[in-house]
């Protein structure tokens, strides 16, 4: 190589034109804050903390039921991760769709699911949200416009891509937020449909939860390039944004703000989450990957823990609420778990069931 050489000057910011007109491309890795600061209200910053406090006294008794052998699969908890779910939904509309990957209890109960159906799906019961056959990773209510949990590692991108083209095409007031882990970034499938969804400029926000470790491997030792929010900018014209992910009011803001972004038609987003999960990869994980000590410094962070102290320095609550709130929540979870633990299992042949949208006829037993 010519020791003289230098590399060329990088481009500067041009105009091109692209499938769906000109855009600005973006070599710049933060967004416009387009939406005016609004600050949440007493009662949204106490909701939000019911909601995380929720979230995890669920995987809480989770993590019980499947010691007890109640829970059939995988299961992959989102303690630690709660204000990414809670902060994000908070700043959608119930049109929006959410589609997430197989870590999806965060985000089914921050959009609303009530908890009885969800133990239900966990335990393979008739009254779970699929039917007790998704499981887990396979949570999904039409009706809030939750379109899942997905096993298969970035397999769901593409597939908010297509909602992202459905909402453009239809002419809908839809945003889409899509949630995925660092281990995703590196599939062909978030290559291939960021490409598509920067090409057309549809309204999709894409979220990675950088929790550091794909299962055991830490991202230093599976991404070329680690520092995320810049890889779709130059690559997507997608740009991107880094945010604290243990923090609510930073999630609510930075996704306000996105929404906005798509919502007025400028193209997709790219959202960098630094964030953290306290449990296992999943259930049988022994953690022999990382120290205690590293956990316990992301727990001095501890989301609900900020939250909290923000709501006693502005008197929302005090000792008494917040021990009325979490007992409330407990007999919430007990009730829920009672119910659906008692629920019924499906019936054998339902295992034909919801396999074809149009039944193929020997299999159409009622
Ligand atoms: C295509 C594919 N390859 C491998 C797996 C096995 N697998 C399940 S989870 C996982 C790690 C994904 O990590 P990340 O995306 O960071 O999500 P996190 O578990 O941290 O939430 C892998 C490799 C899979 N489910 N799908
Ligand atoms: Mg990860």
């Amino acid at each position: 190589m010519d020791p003289t050489h230098k590399p060329a000057a990088r481009e500067p910011a041009v105009a091109k034109q692209t499938a769906s007109g000109p855009i600005r491309m973006n070599f710049v890795t933060t967004i416009v804050e387009h939406a005016p600061k609004v600050e949440p209200s007493p009662s949204q910053l106490l909701d939000w903390y019911r909601q995380m406090s929720l979230i995890r006294q669920f995987e809480v008794k989770c993590a019980q039921s499947y010691q007890q052998q109640k829970v059939g699969g995988f299961c992959h908890l989102y303690v630690g991760q709660e204000a990414v779910a809670v902060g994000t939904i908070a700043a959608t509309r119930p049109q929006d769709y959410i589609i997430t990957a197989y870590r999806d209890h965060g985000h089914a109960i921050a959009r609303g699911m009530e908890i009885a159906p969800l133990f239900a799906e966990l335990y393979g019961k008739a009254t779970g949200c699929s039917h007790g056959k998704g499981g887990s990773m396979h949570f999904f209510d039409k009706s809030k416009n939750f379109l899942g949990g997905h096993a298969i590692v970035g397999g769901h991108i593409p597939l908010a891509v297509g909602l992202g083209w459905a909402a453009k095409y239809r002419k809908e007031d839809r945003v889409v937020l899509c949630y995925f882990g660092d281990g995703a970034i590196n599939q062909g499938s978030f290559h291939e449909a960021l490409n598509l969804a920067g090409l057309h400029k549809l309204p999709c926000i894409f979220l990675v939860e950088n929790n550091g470790y794909g299962m055991g491997t830490h991202i230093h030792r599976a991404s070329a390039v680690t520092d995320l929010k810049l890889r779709t900018g130059d690559a997507y014209g997608i740009p991107g944004k880094e945010v604290d992910g243990m923090d609510c009011l930073a999630m609510y803001h930075m996704t306000r703000d996105a929404v906005e972004y798509c919502r007025a038609g400028n193209g997709s987003l790219f959202l960098e989450v630094k964030t953290y999960r306290y449990r296992g990869h999943s259930m049988s994980d022994p953690q022999k990957y990382r120290s205690k000590e590293e956990v316990g410094r992301f727990q001095e962070h501890d989301p609900i823990g900020r939250l909290e102290k923000l709501l006693r320095a502005k008197s929302i609550i005090d000792d008494a609420k917040v021990n009325a709130l979490n007992e409330e929540i407990h007999q919430e979870v007990e009730k829920a778990h009672a119910l659906a633990d008692g629920a019924p299992f499906p019936p054998a042949d339902d295992v034909w069931r919801d396999v074809y949208a149009n039944p193929y006829p020997p299999y159409l037993k009622r």
